[in-house]
């Protein structure tokens, strides 16, 4: 895989790297993604709350992120088919491992869709096991705009994610505040019926 180029983003710890995926790169994953989501499919969660998330979501790898009204945790199983989550594709452990070189690979892979006004409010990711490990960030279809500030609370930053563009979350920034306010819509054609999917790669454990 070639190195894609690191951009500055001014907040340490938070790396980007626009474009990262070509286009015919970005196609064979999103492939990938749907033939998984015939195995596992989109559901939408609760909060510990009840209250519905407007993203839909669907998990690869040994452990899926999911929430109900118990609360957020990782498990090895789909909650509605109660079958194990399908594998990582090969593809995402390597750009893991080139972009992170982070020793062990991730063992959590969830996968976020946004259609029309779904959005994710300002959060901490914090219920991953060993929070040194970094988090790798893979965005398909619309543009996003996301939002970033520091762990402490303070201004907070805006930054488009596009196709194609991956993004690493290390030291400081691993727990930072951040979420999604809005798709710019018809941004992109890649997502079949539109919308944007998020392939975030962890180690929960
Ligand atoms: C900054 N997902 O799944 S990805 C999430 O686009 C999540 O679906 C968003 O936040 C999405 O938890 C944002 C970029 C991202 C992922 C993890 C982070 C940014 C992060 C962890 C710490 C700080
Ligand atoms: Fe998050």
């Amino acid at each position: 895989m070639n190195t894609p180029q690191e951009i500055q983003t001014g907040i340490d710890g938070f790396r980007l790297w626009p474009g990262a995926l070509s286009m015919q790169a970005q196609a064979e994953l999103l492939a990938q993604v749907l033939a998984a989501e015939a195995e596992a499919p989109l559901y939408r969660p609760v909060t510990p709350g009840g209250r519905p998330f407007s993203v839909q979501m669907t998990n690869l790898g040994p452990l899926g992120w999911v929430s109900d009204r118990e609360g957020y945790r990782y498990q090895p199983t789909h909650p509605v088919t109660g079958k194990a989550w399908p594998p990582i594709p090969d593809y995402l452990l390597a750009l893991w491992s080139d972009l992170t070189g982070w020793p062990e690979p991730p063992d959590a892979c969830l996968v976020n869709l946004y259609r029309d006004e779904a959005r994710m409010g300002l959060h901490q990711d914090k219920d991953e096991a060993n929070m040194e490990a970094p988090v790798l960030s893979v965005s398909l279809g619309d543009t996003a705009v996301f939002r970033i500030g520091a762990a402490e609370g303070g201004p907070t930053r805006s930054i488009r994610l596009a196709s194609g563009d991956v993004c690493a979350l290390t030291g400081p920034a691993r727990l930072a505040r951040h979420g999604i306010d809005r798709l710019i819509a018809g941004s992109s054609t890649l997502v079949p019926g539109g919308g944007r999917i998020n392939l975030t790669l962890r180690r929960a454990r």
